[in-house]
């Protein structure tokens, strides 16, 4: 699939906003993939795709993943954890992207995992940086972007983690375990 038929099925799944996000996304995702030897063409696709699922009704996600044998205690935690693993599946259905790689990229987008592959590090860190965003941390952690993969990612994770605490919603124990994870063995 190229950019271009990506771009444009995606875009009828988003809003305009969502869709400029997912753009800042693509760019970014293939500058960093050129700077740490990810695959280009995987990175570009698994940018566009990322927030695939992002506007899909709770009731269908939550169908999706008991029917998927996704993780269940997913329903537990922020509905907002959901179209990650939704979309790595919608996107393979419906776009017909059979790539395990970039699907896994999609999947973890939101919450990483253990033993992350470089393709899934730089999804996550591109959507965390991508121009559009804006919010507290986000320079510190494009500044390490140019230097550090491992330590911009790191330190992404806590400013999520600690934002997640400071207003006293749960966190999901993938997103801890990923932490804990770069910090112990990827510095
Ligand atoms: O889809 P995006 O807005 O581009 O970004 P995202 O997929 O990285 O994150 C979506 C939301 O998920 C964001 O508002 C923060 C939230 N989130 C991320 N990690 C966790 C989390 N929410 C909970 N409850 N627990 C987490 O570990
Ligand atoms: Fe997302
Ligand atoms: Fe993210
Ligand atoms: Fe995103």
């Amino acid at each position: 699939m190229d950019r271009n038929d990506a771009l444009r099925l995606v875009k009828e799944q988003l809003t305009d906003h969502r869709y400029n996000h997912t753009l800042g996304v693509m760019e970014t995702a293939i500058i960093l993939a050129n700077q740490y030897g990810a695959k280009e063409k995987k990175a570009e696709l698994a940018a566009i795709f990322h927030d695939y699922a992002k506007f899909r009704p709770k009731e269908e996600m939550k169908n999706i993943i008991l029917e998927q044998g996704m993780p269940s205690e997913l329903l537990q935690f922020n509905s907002e954890l959901w179209h990650a693993p939704v979309g790595a599946f919608l996107v393979q259905k419906e776009a017909g992207l059979d790539d395990e790689e970039i699907l896994d990229a999609i999947r973890y987008h939101t919450s990483g995992r253990v033993n992350m592959t470089l393709l899934d590090k730089v999804i996550y860190l591109a959507d965390y940086i991508e121009p559009g965003r804006h919010f507290p941390g986000v320079e510190e952690v494009r500044d390490l972007a140019k230097v550090n993969l491992n330590q911009a990612l790191i330190k992404a994770m806590q400013n999520t983690i600690q934002f997640l605490m400071k207003k006293g919603q749960p966190v999901f124990p993938a997103t801890f375990y990923t932490y804990n994870n770069l910090v112990m063995y990827q510095e």
